[in-house]
């Protein structure tokens, strides 16, 4: 997969040269490059913001340097890359959207600073390409950067070859639209508190129920949203009578 992120602090990016994710950069499963916005501007203060038509608070960035760095890093033309625009006021985020974006060849990131950047730049990317702004839930960021590394830990990871173990992918909560159940490793005592007898039984018909209770439990707790969502077909036998 190739990305491309656009921002004027690329410095934000330098942890992506760590772990899992510098480690799928260095044997070429993600082909990443950062730009700074700045690049594209032309005055000698490099400005890339300005004040807000009809007023209030902030700063908006400008559609110019947008627009050229948008012009070299999706040529009219070229096949184009899958726009993702970080912002407070972008639709939420999902496990279901990072499988979506694992599945696309080109990314391409366009960090604002949080009062935006100017919508003609949006609307004029859309004639081009598909524009997405997205949310990574209900707070606000100064701007997308974080967003950005957050998004692109969730996309990479689902990549081919990136997960050694692929069943992890398969256990882990958000997947099967249940929160994971509680995990133990030894010792199998520790401070006088024990890791609960099935798990130590060996009885992995025991063990698969006990998980799975202790997932629809923690779920309907912590998030009965969750819950509500859940496809009835998705339910088994045992689950109903729960
Ligand atoms: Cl994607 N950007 C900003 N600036 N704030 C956010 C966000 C994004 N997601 C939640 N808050």
């Amino acid at each position: 997969m190739r990305v491309d992120i656009v921002s004027i602090f690329p410095e934000y990016f330098a942890p992506l040269d760590l772990s899992l994710i510098g480690k799928a950069r260095a044997n070429g499963t993600l082909r990443l490059a950062v730009h700074d916005l700045r690049t594209w501007t032309h005055d000698v203060h490099r400005t890339v913001d300005d004040t807000p038509y009809g007023g209030g608070p902030g700063m908006v960035m400008r559609p110019e340097p947008w627009g050229e760095a948008l012009d070299a890093l999706a040529p009219p033309g070229a096949t184009p890359p899958r726009l993702l625009v970080p912002s407070p006021a972008g639709g939420r985020f999902t496990q279901a959207m990072a499988y979506e974006l694992a599945t696309e060849s080109h990314l391409l990131f366009a960090c604002g600073r949080y009062e935006g950047i100017d919508q003609r730049v949006l609307d004029h990317a859309a004639t081009r390409m598909p524009v997405t702004e997205v949310s990574i839930g209900d707070y606000v960021l100064f701007g997308g950067e974080v967003a950005v590394l957050v998004i692109l830990e969730a996309v990479t990871r689902l990549l081919p070859g990136v997960l050694g173990n692929v069943g992890s992918l398969e256990e882990e909560s958000h997947a099967h639209g249940l929160l994971e159940a509680p995990m133990y490793t030894k010792p199998a005592s520790w401070r006088g508190n024990e890791v609960p007898e099935v798990l130590r039984s060996g009885d992995h018909g025991r063990i698969a129920r006990w998980r799975r209770d202790e997932a629809l439990l923690r779920t309907a707790v912590r998030r009965p949203d969750m819950i509500a969502a859940l496809d009835p077909e998705s339910l088994d036998k045992r689950d109903r009578a729960a």
